[in-house]
């Protein structure tokens, strides 16, 4: 049945709904509703003066000629903050981070005073009237040296701090581990920089806060990926009554993580519509992104492989040097200070696996945020796939026979890894071979033994990833107390149109078309009848945002689940107008209809006015149709995925050219396959950026090298091939409609792959391993020899 329907087929939406998106009417005729497309009247704006020193002892601050520039109206500096106490705020991770400076710069870039004014141009010019007396002080830049006896220390704000250490971590089995390791044929080991990067999303970051003098209630307007968690964090920090605090996320130009943190900036256009009474507009330029907002990765690693000469692999032992910046600025489960790094196994069946890792703080921005990435998933599949390449490389083997060899295989699901974590499901050698297939691997093997002889560079290379996403039980995940569970609510209107209503909201991901679908799956309400509320707590259930990719694999499991708690009383409602027992109805999508009697039916919509309108209803059962639920996961989702990707390399220039790339996605049941597609794309971009052209790099002294996008270098479609997408479904056996998330599986997945093919491109030259990112002079010092700079 199914193959003759057209492609945008409301009557499946879920898996064949390959729906065009309902939120892209609006986005394609530049009406969307961004924080900067608003104006309220006698708005003011806010700028922010920030330091050129990455480390340095405020002497004084001098406001006076910045406070007598026209249409200035306020110039706040962090002593001004202390004195309400308002000078540090709590971050996401258990640290707390300057909302002004008071003491000390400790990064470039840092926040040191702001300016409210008439306009944007006068509070900018007035930031250069401000004149600020700094001491130098010697700054901590290279992560290694962090912990040396000597190094200054950068928290003395901290009770006791005396030295730079952040916090320590450790999982899986050490003993064991080095046992397995002792007892191994082979031992590879090999240390791997994941550099700093910045999740530079398209729109930066900024707010408008708005507090009413009258009725004593604060919205703030925000480029956030958690408004529900924020608004309780503003509760905590400002003393406002939660109940009078409304944080609105409108339409919001890509997040990638970089909106997830709480910036000092909001907090600022907060106190600055305390103090003027006015509503107050912040944005920040390009560069303020790039250099004071949450970057990621910045994991210095060492990774070790065991395995039997026949290519067996036995454990992983890692260990890591995690840069955090200034201040702990991550958002992480409270549990798991390294996030989800703990996946480091990889999708192998292993006998041992342990990780010791170290964070520290050096005089950078903060962070660092999960990055498309589950939580520092991105670093643990980076990790275990280039190993596992190094590991093919020592004993011969080609790396997808190596990984054949070691999947964990079917019937080991639910499969408990070494370090504790249960995979859902999954089915790996069958989207392994798929890749393969998509890819021609036999036969681009060939081709290259051919290129090779006549001296030409090209790379094959592989990754196969497992993701954990949709954190989280809340039994063993909390972000600064707040359980991870999602609300979700449905009202279905007497005409037979309804509104569901998320904790979740979209930063472009499309949930305005998904969620409906995933409603219009379960009760057979047309998906175009179906609003999708998001983004406002006021009007919608408490939850803890969008990241990590946990939309689905939490608010969709909770929308699936209401809309069924819905559908449950309508069918009560159908067997008292039909006069039928609950018992003898049957459901099909739209309506229910007496057991082998398909004649006598009502519909859904002819339910909801039964609900709403005038007569009896059931014994017991209250007018209108509408729920709400909880929904706190029992398990994370583990999608899984292969990729292929094949790279020439320009041995004049050592100029690396994507030419092909693979990917084959398993992220359970599809709820839009266009949409997957687009986030697959999107994040095999990300992956080709971060691959050979991202890095955020700094001078000895601290400064920022990367503090705009001629120094930043991101992808466009030019530096990207026309990629081909593949799929395998293996649903998630707790996830009501078994879907999986997807949104970063793709910038997980990706950077191992590209490696990998540019490593193979290499083999010889005799290298084993080069660092991100692979620009023509990286990949040319390797060509020569010559290590990776640190
Ligand atoms: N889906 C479907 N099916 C399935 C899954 C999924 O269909 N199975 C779809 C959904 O519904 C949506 C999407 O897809 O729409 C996605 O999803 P997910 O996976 O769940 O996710 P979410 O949560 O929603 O989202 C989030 C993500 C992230 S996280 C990131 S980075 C990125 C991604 O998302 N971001 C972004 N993607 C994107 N896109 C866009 N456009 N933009 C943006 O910003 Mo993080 O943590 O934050 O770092």
């Amino acid at each position: 049945m199914t193959a003759t329907l057209p492609e945008n087929n409301d009557q499946k939406p879920v898996g064949h709904g390959r729906m065009l998106r309902k939120e892209d009417p609006r986005f394609i005729r530049g009406r969307g509703r961004f924080v900067d497309d608003l104006q309220l009247p006698g708005m003011l704006h806010l700028a922010i003066l920030r330091s050129p020193f990455a480390h340095a002892r405020i002497l004084s601050v001098d406001t006076t000629a910045a406070e007598a520039y026209p249409k200035v109206k306020a110039v706040v500096t962090g002593a001004m903050l202390a004195e309400q106490n308002l000078a540090w705020m709590p971050t996401l991770s258990n640290d707390v981070q300057a909302v002004l400076a008071t003491d000390k710069v400790r990064f470039q870039g840092q926040e040191v005073a702001f300016v409210v004014a008439e306009d944007r141009y006068a509070a900018r010019d007035a930031l250069e009237l401000i004149d600020v007396e700094y001491e130098p002080l010697d700054p901590v830049i290279d992560v290694r040296k962090a912990l040396d006896p000597n190094a200054p220390v950068i928290r003395d704000d901290l009770d006791g701090k005396a030295d730079n250490h952040c916090f320590d971590w450790e999982t899986g089995d050490e003993a064991e581990t080095d046992r397995v390791f002792d007892e191994a044929d082979v031992v590879v080991s090999q240390d791997i920089v994941y550099p700093r990067v910045h999740p530079a999303p398209m729109e930066t970051c900024g707010c408008v806060a708005d507090y009413d003098r009258i009725d004593g209630k604060l919205t703030l307007w925000s480029t956030s990926q958690a408004p529900h968690a924020h608004r309780t964090v503003y509760a905590l920090v400002s003393g406002l009554p939660e109940h009078k605090i409304r944080v609105v996320s409108p339409d919001i130009g890509g997040g990638f993580g970089n909106k997830v943190p709480i910036y000092p900036g909001y907090v600022c256009s907060i106190v600055a519509s305390l103090v003027t009474g006015k509503p107050v507009k912040w944005m920040e330029d390009r560069s303020e992104n790039l250099i004071s907002t949450g970057f990621a990765r910045d994991y210095v690693m060492r990774g070790e492989i065991a395995a039997t000469q026949d290519g067996r692999i036995l454990a992983i032992r890692t260990n890591v040097l995690a840069d955090h910046g200034a201040f702990n600025g991550t958002a992480a489960p409270v549990k798991y200070p390294a996030g989800f790094f703990g996946v480091f196994t990889g999708s192998y069946d292993l006998e041992a696996a342990y990780c010791k890792m170290t964070a520290v703080y050096t005089n950078k921005a903060p962070g660092g945020v999960a990055y498309a990435c589950s939580f520092r998933i991105t670093e643990a599949v980076y990790l275990v796939e280039r190993i596992v390449d190094c590991l093919a490389d020592a004993l011969g083997m080609d790396p997808v026979e190596l990984r054949l060899r070691n999947l964990i295989r079917p019937e080991q699901f639910p499969y408990t890894t070494k370090t504790g974590w249960v995979y859902d499901s999954g089915d790996y050698e069958p989207t392994l071979r798929e890749a393969m297939r998509i890819a021609g691997y036999d036969e681009l093997r060939r081709e290259q033994k051919q290129k090779r002889e006549n001296g030409e560079l090209m790379g094959i290379g592989v990754s196969f990833f497992t993701e954990a996403v949709g954190a989280g039980p809340r039994k063993d995940m909390d972000i600064l107390g707040l359980g991870m569970a999602d609300g979700a609510e449905l009202r279905v209107h007497p005409t037979g149109k309804a509104v569901v209503r998320l904790s979740v909201q979209s930063q472009g991901q499309g949930h305005e078309t998904t969620f409906a679908q995933i409603v219009a799956e379960e009760i057979g309400i047309p998906p175009a009848d179906i609003e999708v509320v998001h983004g406002d707590t006021d009007q919608t259930p408490f939850g803890l945002g969008t990241y990590g990719s946990r939309s689905t694999p939490v608010s969709g499991a909770a929308v699936a689940l209401v809309t069924r708690k819905v559908r449950d009383k309508a069918r009560i409602i159908a067997s008292g107008m039909l006069e039928v027992s609950v018992a003898d109805l049957e459901w099909e999508k739209g309506s229910f209809h007496v057991a082998g009697d398909p004649e006598k039916a009502v519909t859904i919509q002819e339910i909801a006015m039964r609900a709403h309108g005038a007569g009896d209803l059931p014994e017991g059962i209250e007018g209108g149709l509408e729920a709400q639920i909880c929904y706190n996961p029992s398990n994370l989702t583990y999608p899984h995925g292969a990729y292929i990707c094949v790279v020439d390399i320009d041995p004049g220039t050592a100029q690396v050219k994507v030419r092909r790339f693979v990917a084959v996605d398993d992220c359970g049941t599809r709820i839009n396959p266009m949409i997957i597609e687009g986030q697959v794309h999107g994040g095999l971009t990300d992956g080709v950026g971060m691959a050979l052209m991202e890095i955020i790099a700094f001078d000895e002294e601290g400064n920022c090298l990367g503090g705009s996008l001629m120094d930043y270098l991101i992808p466009t479609a030019l530096e990207v091939p026309d990629w081909e997408t593949g799929f395998t479904v293996t649903p998630s056996p707790h996830h009501p409609i078994g879907a999986k998330g997807v949104g970063e599986s793709a910038t997980v997945g990706s950077p191992p792959a590209i490696v990998n093919a540019v490593v193979d491109a290499l083999k010889p030259f005799g290298i084993r391993h080069a660092d991100m990112p692979l620009t023509p002079s990286r990949v040319w010092d390797a060509m020569q020899g010559r290590p990776t700079p640190p």
